[in-house]
């Protein structure tokens, strides 16, 4: 018999959420392990020698080992989905859904994170302008992707809109978005929040995360 999947993640991680919502899509249950960031958990021996990439979320599912939210919600998709709707087997339609993904983990998530890592990692007190502005070029991107459908590769939701809104909403309270500039993805949030999950699998942990780097932000201002 086999082990309910292990997910090693952090509420205020947005790649942990995005699985944790597609785990809530698919109607699997995770035996959740909390990994600490800001107490450097994830730099022990034991999580590096699991996940060489020490990043969060990791699965470990019966001794399948993924790294990498889009990677594992694309396998949790493939194993335990009653359909392919999340993440179409059709090549054509698969291939947007990992462009998608891509501009995630490439552009959009990549940008947060050079944000506010130093942040909360390195006491930080500042947000440079370059890199508010690197968001604000991604966000005028994902309201293009946004202009004719409802959802980031059409009419139908996949993985790529819990992976994308996972971020984004990580980031309008600090980056807010131009009421007419960003309309469509203002829209797709409130679309994406009426799914029965998000707001406890993932608006608290992104409000979390927020009200976080504005702790961290004035704290270490006060340190200097
Ligand atoms: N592309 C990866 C990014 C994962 C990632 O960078 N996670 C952050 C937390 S949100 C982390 O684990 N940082 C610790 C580190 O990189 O050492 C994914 O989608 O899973």
């Amino acid at each position: 018999m086999s082990n309910k999947p292990i997910l090693y993640m952090h509420t205020f991680s947005p790649p942990s959420r995005a699985v944790l919502m597609t785990g809530a899509a698919l109607g699997i249950e995770f035996e959740c392990k909390v990994v600490n960031l800001l107490e450097f958990a994830h730099l022990e021996p034991k999580f590096v020698k699991l996940n060489p990439q020490h990043t969060i979320p990791f699965l470990d599912d019966n001794g399948v080992l993924i790294a990498d939210s889009h990677a594992i919600c694309a396998y949790l998709v493939g194993k335990y989905g009653k359909d392919d709707s999340l993440y179409p087997k059709d090549l054509a339609k698969r291939a947007q859904v990992d462009s998608r993904l891509h501009f995630d983990s490439g552009h959009l998530f990549a940008r947060l994170r050079f944000l506010y890592a130093p942040i909360l990692y390195c006491k930080s007190s500042e947000m440079p302008e370059d890199r508010i502005q690197n968001i604000q070029t991604a966000w005028d991107i994902l309201e293009r992707f946004l202009s004719e459908t409802p959802y980031v590769c059409g009419n139908d939701l996949t993985i790529a809109d819990l992976c994308l809104v996972a971020t984004a909403s990580s980031l309008t309270d600090i980056v807010p978005l131009d009421p007419v500039k960003h309309s469509k993805i203002k829209q797709w949030i409130d679309r994406l929040s009426q799914l029965p999950y998000y707001e406890e699998v993932n608006a608290i942990g992104a409000k979390g995360l927020q009200a976080a780097i504005r702790k961290l932000l004035k704290k270490n201002a006060e340190s200097k």
